[in-house]
């Protein structure tokens, strides 16, 4: 599918010279086999270096929010008003059963851009920067002569709310977003403004929600890119539905008939954030005030925020369809992690359990399968696995390539697992979903102490790890995530 020569320039049909003796320009010219040549590099001694590239090589639109946990979907919960996710499920394929490989912002993004679990690839803490010496995604669709570009939150490497280095953006070639920035103020003089620095540390002040800024420079992009005629793999993450939850007022309306269960004792929704600092008294905090003390009402705050995204992403689609891409365009949307939201009497994430390191997952995969939900468990690793194959790449790191599976070989999966980590704090811990269930150690000395069937139990109430008849299948469970880990 993609080849990488140096050829002899012996004809003037594209001799391109200027006066430092470089010439670098995008030139796409269809031949009759249905090739094209996409960067066409003429050097001082007219030798050409080009890439061959099938007309079909598709690009990649890659959408991920921030804490949506995998129920928030309308697909698998109807409260939730999510028409373009749908839409995108019937034209795809939807996970039951996916997992963030660490549930918590950095770390996934470390394990998203490396492919590597967290035990190997050193992000561990929010504002780790990216390992050194790895392949990045980025940097491997740059070499297969894509345009790339990253909008949204970023949260890998740097602190605050300044630029993003350029060493620091994974590879990235086109770039607007920002670290970490939970909350804004939606009142003058502020008018909802969260400041993106673009790939010339260039400011942008937005007046606008950000959720819409973010899919404003999404659909920017998709637009420059339209004119490059290079293929692209853009990444769109919003910052949303993390908390602080605050939805525009039309998408709130969306939910003011909506109940959202709130079972006592529910532990207190509201959570501080760091950036900006929350009021140390948190009665004093407008997003206290908002919904401190009332899970049902964060509940149905969220859900306005999980809508605004899908409203978001409508628009992308849409963008797409309009400059007539969809067709050649893989779509992924997926989540960094969920949120406990009361679940188990817990709040937040950093867990194992279902709400918190599940997240959706849909894919739509032109020419592949489409309208069906599969339960196959996968992780984090296996989207990095999946986007390298698609450009060709054997590299999986230590992911597992889902390419046959969205194009129909289920057989191949049976018995495939997943992992997810989270390697800091009092109780680290590992856990790995296999034949639909799930075994939870203690980390690093993976030590047995919960296991679920998340098929029958999804909601993890009854702890099998001491039933007699469970414990063949906690031996082999053991084996396998002692062997995915250590290795
Ligand atoms: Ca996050």
């Amino acid at each position: 599918m993609f080849n990488n020569r140096e050829y002899k320039f012996d004809s003037s049909v594209f001799l391109l010279y200027n006066e430092i003796g470089v010439v670098y320009r995008n030139l796409c010219v269809t031949l009759q086999s249905g090739y094209c040549f996409h960067w066409l590099h003429v050097k001082t001694d007219y030798r050409v270096s080009y890439e061959v590239i099938k007309m079909d090589k598709p690009n990649v639109l890659f959408i991920f929010s921030d804490q949506q946990h995998k129920y928030a979907l309308g697909k698998t919960d109807p409260v939730y008003r999510t028409p373009s996710l749908d839409h995108l499920c019937e034209d795809g394929v939807c996970f039951s059963h996916a997992y963030s490989s660490n549930p918590v912002c950095g770390p996934y993004r470390g394990c998203l851009m490396t492919g590597l679990m967290t035990c190997r690839n050193g992000v561990d803490h929010n504002n780790d920067p990216l390992p050194e010496g790895n392949p990045l995604l980025a940097e491997e669709y740059n070499a297969a002569g894509y345009e790339t570009g990253f909008v949204g939150k970023w949260h890998l490497g740097g602190k605050g709310a300044g630029p993003i280095p350029e060493n620091l953006r994974g590879g990235f070639t086109h770039f607007i977003g920002y670290q970490c920035y939970n909350g804004f103020d939606p009142a003058p003089p502020y008018n909802n403004d969260v400041t993106f620095y673009d790939e010339s540390d260039r400011p942008w002040h937005i007046p606008i929600h950000r959720t819409q800024a973010t899919t404003e420079f999404g659909i920017q992009m998709l637009n420059r890119f339209s004119e490059s005629g290079k293929p692209f793999f853009l990444m769109v993450g919003y910052q949303a539905p993390h908390y602080p939850e605050q939805p525009l007022k039309e998408f709130e309306l969306l939910y003011k008939e909506s109940d959202f269960d709130s079972p006592e004792p529910q532990p207190e929704p509201y959570t501080p954030t760091f950036n900006p600092r929350s009021p140390s008294n948190r009665e004093e905090c407008p997003d206290y005030r908002r919904y401190g003390g009332r899970m049902a009402k964060y509940k149905q705050l969220y859900a306005a925020m999980v809508s605004q995204i899908d409203a978001g992403v409508g628009r992308l689609i849409e963008t797409l369809k309009r400059l007539n891409l969809y067709d050649n365009t893989v779509i992924i949307y997926t989540s960094d992690h969920g949120d406990m939201q009361g679940s188990r009497g817990l709040t937040n994430k950093c867990l194992p359990y279902e709400k918190s390191a599940g997240v959706p997952l849909i894919v739509h995969m032109p020419g592949g399968i489409s309208g069906r939900t599969l339960s196959v468990p996968v992780d984090t690793t296996d989207l990095f696995a999946t986007l390298s194959n698609i450009i060709g790449n054997q590299y999986c790191g230590d992911g597992q390539s889902l390419l046959s599976l969205l194009k129909g070989d289920t057989g191949s999966f049976d018995g495939k697992n997943a992992v997810s980590m989270y390697t800091i704090g009092q109780s680290p811990w590992a856990m790995l979903v296999q034949n639909g269930y799930k075994l939870i150690v203690s980390y690093p000395s993976l030590k047995s102490v919960e296991l679920y069937d998340v098929s029958a139990d999804p909601e993890e109430r009854c702890n099998l790890v001491d039933d007699k008849n469970e414990q063949a299948r906690i031996s082999q469970m053991l084996d396998t995530i002692t062997e995915r880990i250590i290795k």
